[in-house]
């Protein structure tokens, strides 16, 4: 609710990822606070969306009128509750988890989930959880920073082209955000993308005062995802994250610039 819509939507960029969503023991969904002076909101409750005309008109704004540059809107989670829920009630359709999905995929015009699960890697319930989504319509993205075994195995088990079951799903993992700051400051996104089988986004943090040696100007992103992607074509390039641009003071435009640019 705090962020700059309009520079958001206007900088160049063609998709843009909420931080972040998850689910409660019961299915229903919440949107966890991370800026002070927000809160957690309930977004979803037995399959109805509950999070407030305000906030979902925001959320539907970035990819409608004639100024924007977005088409593509995510909203990223972590895995808690999911493995459970996964062996009961289970992904059908007439659970409160799935009716929440669908409810909250309506509400924010949503195209896909990102899966940001940085502990608990269970890999059979995170493949029934993405086939569920691929049912709803959303697409499933991915964004690593170790732990390549597990992302590796996801990839392979969703793109076989059979989700769920019920007719084909062709790339329900249609891309993957490498986190390359951070714990993931070593990655390499040609090694990554060779051993996925698919090309990857490389996010680099925006210059921060959390990790300053982690944080990365315009001028240093333009220098390492060109460097990048000649050594090894990527499928884009990306940051975290947008409070950061605004608390310091930086420039959507250079930053959505250095993407467009090397990535028209
Ligand atoms: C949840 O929604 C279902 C389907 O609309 C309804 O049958 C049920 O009574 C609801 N449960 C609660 C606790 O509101
Ligand atoms: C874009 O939308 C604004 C506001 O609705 C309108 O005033 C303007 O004429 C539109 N521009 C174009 C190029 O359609
Ligand atoms: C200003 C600030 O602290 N920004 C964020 C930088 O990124 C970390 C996580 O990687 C966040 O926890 C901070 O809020």
């Amino acid at each position: 609710m705090k962020s700059n819509t309009a520079a958001l939507k206007t900088s160049g960029f063609n998709t843009l990822i909420i931080f972040g969503v998850g689910i409660l023991d019961n299915g229903d969904i919440e949107y966890y606070s991370n800026t002070p002076g927000s809160k957690d909101v309930l977004i979803t409750s037995n399959g109805t969306y509950v999070g407030g005309d305000a906030l979902a008109e925001k959320v539907r704004s970035f990819k409608t009128g004639n100024d924007t540059t977005v088409d593509r809107l995510e909203i990223s989670m972590n895995s808690q509750h999911v493995s459970t829920l996964m062996t009961s009630p289970g992904p059908a359709a007439n659970t409160r988890l799935y009716r929440n999905f669908q409810a909250l995929k309506e509400a924010w015009n949503l195209d896909a989930v990102n899966n940001d699960d940085e502990s608990l890697y269970d890999t059979a319930s995170t493949v029934a959880f993405a086939k569920m989504l691929g049912q709803i319509g959303y697409k499933y993205t991915l964004s690593p920073y170790t732990n390549t075994r597990f992302w590796v195995s996801l990839v392979t088990q969703l793109n076989k082209g059979t989700g769920g079951g019920e007719g084909p799903i062709d790339q329900l993992v249609d891309r993957v955000y490498l986190q390359c700051y951070d714990g993931g400051a070593g990655n390499n996104p040609g090694s990554w993308q060779t051993s996925l089988g698919m090309k990857v986004v490389p996010l680099v943090w925006v210059t921060n005062d959390s990790k300053p040696s982690q944080g990365t100007t315009a001028a240093q992103a333009r220098s390492r995802f060109s460097a990048w992607n000649q050594r090894s074509p990527l499928a884009g390039g990306g940051y975290w994250n947008d409070f950061d641009i605004e608390k310091m003071g930086l420039s959507y435009q250079e930053y959505g610039e250095v993407l467009t640019s090397i990535f028209p």
